[in-house]
């Protein structure tokens, strides 16, 4: 039986990447921060599987990570904790650098001590992703394209994808970053364009909200489904040599066309007023009420205008292809929230 630890555990992707390594018959310690409510909605199903547990640390204190470690001595360990939000991390850029970014390097150093003190081999995964590119300099994005991030998420990110890249060259540490493009799914933080627009679509479809306020809706996406790219996390690992990887679907979507995709599945017709910038307001053709304004607090001080991945890397080398594309996410996303939404307003029978 391997074992293995899994950092950000009550996230999107630690909490699908821990139903999967169980399902393969994993022990799986998910390392978790004291939080004032033990609520932890996306892991709380799995607590009956004796193969799961959770042990307490923080990415900002090395010695939570090294008890950790040594608590359970894991086979794989997947990096997936982060501050994770590209805008909330302008608003606390330090804490974003030392979560995101020293966080790191702790964990690299405590899997070196532990390597050192008992002789077991850790296989490490780090979750870099497309942020990395940002003011991208060619298109689509692969392994060899540089860098250049654009905010304090990228940039503590990019420390991250080199620490993780020098401990291998350096230590011969099995050490992977996986460059993962944006993946969404029915888990996705609330706070995430994906989720908040199928949100509150459903909200306008049951009546009890009548407007969303969103920001760029020209931002250019390549948006995959997290159920496949943990499966891609997964399969670094497997491999005999370690080696950094791009995930992505290969397909991209401005964040104006996810918006008309979700009305268009909920069923509400509605048509932009063709103007400009923060003038724009999408109408709803059947009642003429708007449903869409932009709220410039949602922009930017530096935005990250286009992204597409080319994940031909890991398709020749790691068997790895996205199943789920942009319609699908999108109408999977709406399914969900309008059945989330319907049990929360009338009961677990859902509308009656
Ligand atoms: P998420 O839902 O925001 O989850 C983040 C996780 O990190 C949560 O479990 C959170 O715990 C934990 N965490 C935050 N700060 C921590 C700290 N200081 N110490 C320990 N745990 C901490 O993120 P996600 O979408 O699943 O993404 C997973 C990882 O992939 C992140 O590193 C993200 O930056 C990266 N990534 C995501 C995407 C994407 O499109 N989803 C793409 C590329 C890369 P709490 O529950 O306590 O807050
Ligand atoms: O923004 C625009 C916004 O916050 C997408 C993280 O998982 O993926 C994610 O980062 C786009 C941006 O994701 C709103 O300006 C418009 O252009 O959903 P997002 P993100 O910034 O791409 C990468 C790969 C990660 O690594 C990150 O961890 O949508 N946008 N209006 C908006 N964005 C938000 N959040 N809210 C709005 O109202």
């Amino acid at each position: 039986m391997k074992t293995a630890l899994i950092t950000g555990v009550t996230g999107q992707d630690g909490s699908y990447l821990t139903e999967f390594l169980l399902s393969k018959g994993y022990k799986v310690y998910g390392f978790v921060r004291r939080t004032s409510e033990m609520k932890r909605a996306r892991i709380d199903p799995l607590h009956s599987n004796p193969n799961f547990k959770l042990v307490y640390g923080d990415l900002c204190d090395s010695s939570s990570i090294l008890n950790a470690l040594r608590k359970a001595m894991p086979d794989e360990i997947y990096n997936l904790a982060a501050q994770s939000h590209v805008k909330i991390s302008f608003e606390i850029p330090e804490y974003t650098a030392d979560a995101n970014g020293v966080g790191v390097v702790r964990m690299l150093e405590a899997i070196r001590r532990v390597e050192e003190e008992t002789g077991k081999k850790i296989r490490f995964y780090q979750a870099s992703t497309s942020e990395l590119y940002g003011k991208a300099v060619e298109i689509p994005q692969k392994e060899t394209t540089s860098f250049y991030p654009r905010s304090p998420y990228g940039i503590a990110k990019l420390y991250a994808f080199w620490i993780t890249k020098n401990y291998r060259e350096s230590y011969g540490m099995f050490a992977c970053n996986g460059i993962l493009f944006n993946h969404e799914s029915p888990r996705r933080g609330e706070n995430f364009v994906t989720r908040k627009i199928t949100i509150e679509v459903a909200k306008i479809k049951e009546g009890i909200s009548k407007c969303i306020y969103l920001g760029n809706l020209d931002a250019k996406r390549d948006w995959g489904h997290a159920k496949d790219y943990i499966e891609g996390m997964w399969l670094m690992l497997q491999k005999e040599k370690p080696d950094d990887y791009v995930l992505a679907t290969g397909e991209n979507h401005s964040v104006r066309e996810f918006l008309e995709e979700a009305f268009r599945v909920a069923g509400i017709p509605i048509k932009s007023n063709g103007k400009k910038g923060i003038h724009e307001e999408y109408i709803r053709t059947d009642t003429g009420e708007a449903v869409v304004k932009i709220d410039p607090s949602y922009y930017r001080p530096a935005e990250v205008d286009v992204l597409l991945g080319d994940p031909s890397k890991a398709k020749k080398e790691l068997g790895w292809k996205p199943k789920v594309m942009f319609r699908d996410l999108v109408k999977e996303m709406i399914d969900a929230d309008m059945k989330l939404l319907q049990k929360e307003l009338y009961g677990s029978k859902g509308r009656r």
